[in-house]
């Protein structure tokens, strides 16, 4: 039996994550070999997106890069780092991934904006660093509508700070986001947090008492989980896992908020999720383990869900 269309595609992006060029072509060819050759429903959609996959690779990469920023969105959510020059926006992006990127002690060492992926409770999110935005960016200033235009297009922001330093820098950049007119879900990272005392932190949260504010030093793992953490809370997303013959899958799925268990069924494959009888269910929305509920009981981030044929 062929794997479920969902877990296919969920494969099937899995292996075209981070591939470009050649290389993601090649991944393409390969998947469009393995997947089952129906001439209508799921698959023949998959077809024809991997089809659709190979010629826009093709365009891209026959294109000039050189004055391009668009960012390609990979991962369940997509979340802008912004902030002063120079406060450890690519410090953290490093932490956080497995991409090796240029940081500094001077500000502008980011001129374009970068994607890396970081993994949060089994989930890939995809952070990037949008760099310097200047006083008058909404005009255009240092190419600030194009730097704007990635943000518009984020789930959500990651304001950043030095605890330390003038917060009317931040308050700048945060003019030009609010006058772009865009306005995101978002918390203010206070950055380089090894280096400040708690009165400049205790002063920091003051200037900015509408943001939640994490503490963050790229020294201090207890610190960065608790970004990835709040980072995750942002996207609003749900993590299910899924449970099967006494077995839990580790990969959670990444679910809209609001998702019942009918939904989580749906995504295991489209049939089952017409025909289930219902779930067990452990975790947060479980009163206790292994509660038996109905297609309609909602999901919470934490569950681990068993669909019952
Ligand atoms: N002590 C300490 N230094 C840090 C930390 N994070 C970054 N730095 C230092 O701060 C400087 C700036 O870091 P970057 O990550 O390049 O900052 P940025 O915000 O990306 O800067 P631009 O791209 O130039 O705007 C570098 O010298 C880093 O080593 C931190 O958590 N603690
Ligand atoms: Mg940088």
């Amino acid at each position: 039996m062929p794997m479920p269309h969902r877990t296919f595609a969920q494969v099937a992006k899995r292996r075209l994550i981070g591939k470009e060029g050649r290389e993601r072509i090649r991944a393409v060819r390969e998947l469009l070999e393995e997947l089952p050759d129906y001439r209508n429903g799921p698959y023949a959609d998959l077809r024809k997106w991997l089809t659709s996959e190979i010629e826009e690779t093709r365009i891209r990469s026959s294109a000039v890069h050189r004055d391009s920023i668009a960012v390609r969105r990979e991962g369940a959510a997509q979340i802008a780092l912004v902030g002063p020059p120079n406060v450890g926006k690519s410090s953290i992006l490093q932490a956080l991934s497995e991409i090796q990127i240029k940081t500094g002690d001077y500000p502008f060492t980011t001129l374009r904006p970068i994607p890396a992926l970081t993994r949060i409770g089994g989930v890939l999110v995809q952070l990037v660093e949008i760099p310097g935005l200047l006083a008058g960016a909404s005009d255009d200033r240092g190419g600030g509508r194009a730097l704007l235009g990635v943000l518009r297009s984020a789930d959500a922001i990651v304001y950043c700070a030095r605890p330390d330093a003038d917060p009317a820098e931040l308050r700048a950049v945060r003019a030009e986001v609010e006058l772009a007119g865009i306005d995101k879900p978002a918390f203010l990272a206070a950055t380089r947090a090894d280096e400040a005392g708690k009165e400049s932190l205790l002063r920091l949260r003051a200037a900015f008492p509408d943001l939640e504010v994490i503490p963050v030093s790229v020294i201090d793992e207890a610190s960065l989980d608790a970004f990835r953490e709040a980072a995750w809370r942002l996207t609003g997303l749900i993590r299910v896992r899924l449970r099967s013959m006494g077995e839990t899958n580790p990969e959670p799925l990444a679910l809209e908020p609001g998702s019942t268990v009918a939904g989580v069924a749906d995504w295991v494959h489209h049939h089952l999720g017409a025909m289930f009888s219902g779930a067990r269910v452990w975790g947060p929305s479980a009163r206790f383990e292994g509660q038996h509920v109905g297609r309609d009981h909602p999901v919470q981030d934490g569950d681990v869900v068993e669909i019952l044929r």
